[in-house]
């Protein structure tokens, strides 16, 4: 019997179009050029941030409330912890759009959230230490997800509901035509009837007839020894902040250090998701202790015992960015049997489970109840 739809790309929306698409009864064989999850993209670290008052937009948060539902489908399917509620913190002054595209969010969608002022953000979570004039939008519902248990926890479920998932495939290429699509791998050729692209990093090649100017960028997680308790999860929620000079960074409750590091406390993770002095890299060498400098540097006016901190260690990544930093999700504008879901632009993640049911819909029908509008792919033609 033929395949029904080809997934190309396991590392995480491909993972959950897999599961979804298994779930469905589809005949899906899905490929990736590694074994996922691994650190070769945009899914390691440990932890991923979720959250519902969505500073990037308004429009993302009906996506994101049945991304929560999803995540409580998929851990209970599998009995795996993969979504942790932390409270979330949206910091800076109150014209940034971390905080003003919160409180939007919130206000538009009628989401739970309370605006504290600096004096009050200093009080109930002291391990921060916001200028005067800067705010903070709490919502209760943020947290984090595990990303590399989610891609593993999907992958089993895909495979136990049918999926033929093989791993070590570099594709090179497809064509889709009358009677369906062909994909091109060094090992040789699949068919299908339809095609799902999720390329991560990789997307440059395989949808390059897009010509979507998508920028792969690398960016380093630092996990920080740190002593002070007000860090522990519980008392710390999960933060982004923008600083008045425009930079954006991130982090998490601490967590308990790995055994045998030797270290007593708390390791908390950051990461730099906008540094306006950066100098774009694109590789995954080694984290330099010049790049665990210039985090400190960014964190400190906010969080003094991070950057005074020892050593961190740090997992660089890659982020595939859209000039507008929104989503590519939908069809193929010249191909109707190919789905596309790529540039994520760093804050994807939270949306795996929901990108997963949007791309299985568009794959499965041609059409998604979600309203995609923001993400087409098309947005970046120039007219001829
Ligand atoms: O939601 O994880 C996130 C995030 C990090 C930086 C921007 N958004």
């Amino acid at each position: 019997m033929g395949t029904d739809v080809i997934v190309v790309g396991l590392g995480s929306m491909g993972a959950a179009t897999a599961h979804q698409l298994a779930s469905r009864g589809i005949r899906v064989v899905g490929v990736d050029r590694y074994t996922p999850p691994h650190t070769n993209g945009a899914h390691a670290g440990g932890s991923r941030i979720i959250r519902l008052a969505y500073a990037e937009g308004a429009a993302y948060v009906p996506l994101l409330r049945r991304a929560y539902e999803l995540w409580a489908e998929i851990e209970q399917a599998s009995g795996a912890d993969l979504l942790t509620p932390t409270g979330g913190l949206m910091l800076g002054r109150p014209n940034s759009s971390t905080v003003a595209g919160a409180l939007a969010s919130a206000r538009i969608h009628g989401l739970a959230h309370e605006l504290l002022d600096a004096a009050e953000i200093r009080r109930r979570f002291p391990v921060f230490a916001p200028d005067d004039d800067e705010v903070g939008v709490y919502e209760e519902v943020a947290g984090f997800v595990r990303p590399e248990a989610t891609v593993g926890t999907l992958l089993d479920l895909a495979g136990r509901a049918g999926a033929d998932l093989r791993y070590g495939v570099r594709v090179t290429g497809w064509s889709a035509g009358p009677g369906g699509v062909t994909v091109r791998a060094d090992e040789g050729e699949l068919t299908a009837a339809r095609l799902v692209l999720c390329p991560g990093a990789g997307a440059g090649e395989l949808i390059a007839d897009l010509n979507i100017p998508l920028r792969v960028e690398r960016r380093v997680q630092h996990f920080w020894p740190v002593t002070d308790t007000g860090f522990a999860l519980g008392r710390c929620p999960i933060w982004l902040w923008e600083s008045a000079a425009g930079a954006v960074a991130y982090g998490f409750p601490g967590a308990e250090p790995a055994a045998g590091s030797g270290h007593r406390g708390l390791v908390v993770k950051t990461g730099v998701h906008v540094d306006p002095a950066g100098v774009p890299r694109s590789d995954l060498g080694p984290a330099e202790p010049a790049e665990a400098g210039r985090a400190a540097e960014l964190l400190a006016p906010l969080l003094p015992a991070v950057a005074s901190a020892g050593q961190p260690d740090g997992t660089p990544c890659l982020y595939t960015l859209t000039p507008d930093e929104h989503f590519v999700v939908g069809r193929h504008p010249r191909h109707e049997a190919v789905t596309v879901a790529a540039g994520f632009s760093g804050h994807g993640f939270k949306f795996v489970p929901v990108i997963g049911e949007i791309v299985a819909d568009l794959a499965q029908h041609g059409a998604t109840r979600h309203d995609i509008d923001l993400f087409a792919p098309n947005r970046f033609e120039v007219p001829a």
